[in-house]
């Protein structure tokens, strides 16, 4: 029985990493950087997005997201405020984005006319880490509220991840946030990964965050 579950399991994994390849290839084709925002529920990856495509727009870029939640479009409503095209993905009682999805939800949209397309996850810190969607840069949360050790719980995550950022900073100090313990248990699941740490109250690190952006998405450029 177990060895059933699991070579089902399997199968649903190897279709959806054939179906991210191919959107993989039609993002790269259209020249847009796709970018999978993934955290525990209530992180911030909503926060920081507001205000990523609102200063992405205001410097001239063409953004856009899809945001999966099980049930409501509230996400999709704060994001759409920035004036950026926006799609709600309700999953419906499962807990991760799968490619099938995001293939579903791009119908209509003109890739080629847009520069960022952002991707932001159901909240979970399991198995998203095991579903590829095609994404260029794999983007993993963590808030300065729920305790350094998330990359040591929760490796797998954060070893799929090709960039991190430490949310709600301007709440470092009242939470007795450990940077110091933050930063090495990252490095420590995946040396060399890029950190930023940013508040959407305040704004802070939010130049070095777009910065980033920026220098990915030229990197891509042909
Ligand atoms: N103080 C503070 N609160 C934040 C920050 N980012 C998000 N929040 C709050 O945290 C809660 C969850 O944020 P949300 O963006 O919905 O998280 P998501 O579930 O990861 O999309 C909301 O009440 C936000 O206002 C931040 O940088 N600082
Ligand atoms: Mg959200
Ligand atoms: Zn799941």
């Amino acid at each position: 029985m177990t060895t059933r579950i699991v070579e089902l399991r399997r199968g649903i994994l190897k279709k959806n990493d054939e179906l991210a390849a191919g959107l993989r290839a039609g993002f790269a084709n259209a020249g847009v950087l796709v970018l999978n925002l993934v955290s525990s529920p209530g992180t911030g990856k909503t926060a920081l997005l507001e205000l990523t495509l609102r200063e992405l727009k205001a410097r001239g870029a063409r953004v856009a997201a899809l945001v999966g939640d099980l049930e409501t479009d509230n996400d999709a409503r704060r994001l759409a405020a920035s004036g950026a095209p926006v799609r709600q993905i309700n999953t419906h009682g499962i807990c991760h984005l799968d490619a099938e999805m995001i293939g579903k939800h791009l119908d209509g949209w003109e890739l080629g006319g847009l520069d960022y397309l952002f991707i932001e996850n159901v909240g979970n810190l399991v198995c998203p880490s095991s579903y590829d969607l095609g994404e260029a840069i794999r983007v993993v949360l963590l808030s300065v509220t729920e305790g350094e050790d998330k990359p040591l719980k929760y490796p797998t995550m954060f070893n799929s991840a090709d960039a991190a950022v430490i949310t709600k900073m301007d709440l470092a100090a009242p939470c007795g946030f450990d940077r110091e313990t933050a930063l090495r248990n990252i490095n420590e699941i995946r040396p060399g990964m890029r950190i930023f740490e940013t508040s959407a109250k305040t704004g802070a690190g939010m130049e070095a965050w777009l910065g980033y952006l920026a220098e990915q998405r030229a990197g891509r450029d042909h």
